[in-house]
């Protein structure tokens, strides 16, 4: 796929008699396949890039150029939401990293595989320039990144560098995945190394086979379920194989289990099944899971929280099973980890590996009769996202979608999910100014597919992250970014609210210091501006569908388009129902 972007291209380079050390990294990144590296560039690593671009001819790797790090990691995040697989990115020096690192704790919580590389020093002072190679080199600069990272290292020679750069992969595609970090000292990139020390063969450092789950454990969850009178699987992590998919709908009918699924994860059940029970959301609403005596967690983000939505203080009234091999990454700095939740079979496994032995171990339970799920329509009065999702639903219609972002006021009954790519989650830690980057990478994955990639994105998180948009023009990336644009952080508008009135404080000053206003931003110029079309403001129900139906127009047409919605400020979620302590972010 590398060879596709086609943009680039590097005049032809002499034979070379001399090699480095950057040019043997550069030859094991090309071993290793590697497909992109996302980058910003740094005089840190200014050795790899000459070997890149000089060595290996800006391809297989081919660098996508980024306007700030932040987007670089959100690409690459977006790229292995849509794949699965592991792309790289480039970070210079500390400074490189200090602004890829909100990126990366999204990608961490959001358990994707990333390959990051790094620079710093040289690591001999002796032969570090003045000034700049020592503001740019920091002793353990991996730990800036360590608590969100699967492992880092900073390889001392060109050999150590070829294990370091196979274990980084490895260990970054090992379920549960994560990115990883290798720094790359400048003086060994900058080292003559003579002849190229020979490649490891990589196909002996593949990523391991999956963990199985044992027969007594399989047996008695089958029990459970098949015992059960109203089991409820809570599907999470779950991969985008279409095999899989269908696996997790067998389970379900073979048990008339009733499923929810989670907006913060990618689509992972039809969402318009009749045993999907709710409509995807943030915070699920504990009533319908009260009702469960099994509940079977499929890599469920916050299995302990989702439980106690539902009983509170009093005892879990469920036998719990809970299938994730999460725990394997949990660490004491960030508490991703969630709540510790009471199982009775906990299978430290990969959801989509124990489903099918489930499928066969359960006994078949009689159908319930159950309503079929439905959206809810009422007629649309303002530009709202409800009226932006219906009219994006009735153009789409019969269209190949991944939505690769959602704003915070959508509601998960705005729109079904019947592929695993019609959806690709949220940005995982919560870190606003994800939408655009993970929306570039996505379309990045997706390019030259039959799938259309949109990104419908808040106007803050669309502000924060917006110089994505020119890595995708650039390299000639499709995509639509529809921002649902309150003028406002308005989740935030939402807080202050819920405390004024706890403290009988006016609430009509909610908007100051949230609202994004006078002046007024024209979204739609800085999408022109980095060569991007740009539609809007739509400011008139009328506008609506006539501005997306030319957006879709042009994204199909190979173009990247934004189109700046103005919806009345307000969520039709449970985002604002959540006691405050749930829906803070
Ligand atoms: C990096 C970062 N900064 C601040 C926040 C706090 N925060 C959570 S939601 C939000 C508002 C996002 O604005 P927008 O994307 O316009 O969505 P809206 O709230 O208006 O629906 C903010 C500032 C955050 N989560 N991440
Ligand atoms: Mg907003």
């Amino acid at each position: 796929m590398a060879s596709e972007l086609l943009h680039d291209r590097p005049v032809p380079v002499p034979e070379q008699k001399e090699l480095w050390g950057s040019d043997a990294i550069a030859a094991m990144l090309r071993a290793m396949e590697v497909p992109y590296l996302a980058l910003n560039p740094g005089a840190s690593y200014r050795g790899l890039h000459d070997s890149l671009v000089n060595y290996l001819g800006n391809e297989r790797p081919q660098m996508l150029l980024c306007l700030h790090e932040e987007s670089a990691v959100a690409i690459a995040h977006g790229y292995a939401k849509a794949t699965g697989r592991m792309m790289g990115v480039v970070l210079h020096s500390n400074v490189g990293l200090m602004h890829g690192s909100m990126a990366i704790f999204n990608a961490w919580c959001d358990r994707v595989p990333m390959l990051i590389l790094g620079a710093t020093g040289p690591w001999d002072a002796a032969r570090r320039r003045p000034w700049i190679d020592w503001i740019h080199t920091a002793s353990d600069q991996g730990a800036l990144v360590r608590d969100y990272t699967k492992w880092d290292n900073q390889p001392a020679s060109v050999p150590a560098a070829y294990e370091a750069l196979l274990r980084a992969s490895q260990m970054a595609q090992t379920a549960p995945r994560g990115p990883t970090y290798i720094n790359l000292d400048a003086a060994l990139q900058e080292a003559k190394i003579g002849p190229l020390p020979a490649l490891p063969d990589v196909a002996r450092f593949a990523v391991p086979d999956p963990v199985f789950p044992n027969e007594a454990s399989v047996k008695e969850a089958a029990r459970l379920l098949s015992a059960a009178k109203n089991p409820v699987i809570l599907v999470g992590r779950v991969s985008r194989s279409e095999q899989h998919w269908k696996a997790r709908v067998a389970l379900a009918e073979k048990l008339q289990a009733k499923v929810l699924t989670d907006i913060k994860t990618p689509a992972a059940f039809p969402t318009d099944h009749p045993l999907h029970a709710a409509p995807p959301s943030t915070f699920p609403d504990g009533t319908l899971l009260r009702e469960a005596d099994v509940v079977l967690s499929l890599d469920w983000i916050d299995t302990a929280g989702t439980l106690k939505a539902a009983w509170g203080s009093t005892p879990i009234g469920a036998k719990v099973i809970r299938v994730s091999p999460d725990a394997h990454l949990h660490r004491g700095w960030s508490a991703d980890y969630q709540g510790l939740p009471p199982a009775e079979v906990y299978m430290m496994c990969e959801p989509d590996v124990v489903v099918p032995f489930l499928t066969e171990a359960v006994r078949a339970r009689p159908a319930a009769v159950l309503p079929k799920a439905q959206i809810p329509y009422e007629k649309d009065e303002a530009v709202s996202i409800r009226a932006l999702a219906r009219a994006f639903n009735e153009l789409t219609e019969g269209m190949n979608v991944a939505l690769a972002k959602l704003p915070l006021g959508w509601n998960g009954a705005y729109r079904h999910f019947r592929h695993p790519l019609d959806y690709l989650g949220a940005d995982g830690g919560g870190g606003v100014g994800a939408g655009p980057g993970l929306t570039v990478g996505a379309a990045l994955a997706l390019k030259g597919s039959d799938r259309m990639v949109v990104g419908i994105c808040g106007d803050g998180d669309f502000l924060m992250g917006n110089t994505a948009l020119w890595t995708a023009t650039h390299y000639k990336l499709p995509c639509l970014i529809i921002v649902a644009n309150n003028r406002s952080f308005y989740n935030d508008e939402m807080h202050q609210e819920r405390v004024a009135k706890e403290r009988g404080r006016p609430v009509e000053n909610k908007w100051i210091g949230q609202r994004i206003d006078e002046p007024d931003i024209d979204l739609a110029m800085m999408a022109r501006a980095q060569g991007a079309i740009g539609i809007g403001p739509v400011k008139e129900l009328a506008q609506l569908k006539p501005a997306i139906a030319e957006a879709i127009q042009k994204v199909k047409a190979g173009e990247v388009c934004v189109v700046d919605v103005r919806v009345v400020p307000g969520y039709d979620t449970n985002m604002s129902g959540a006691p405050a302590s749930a829906s803070r972010r």
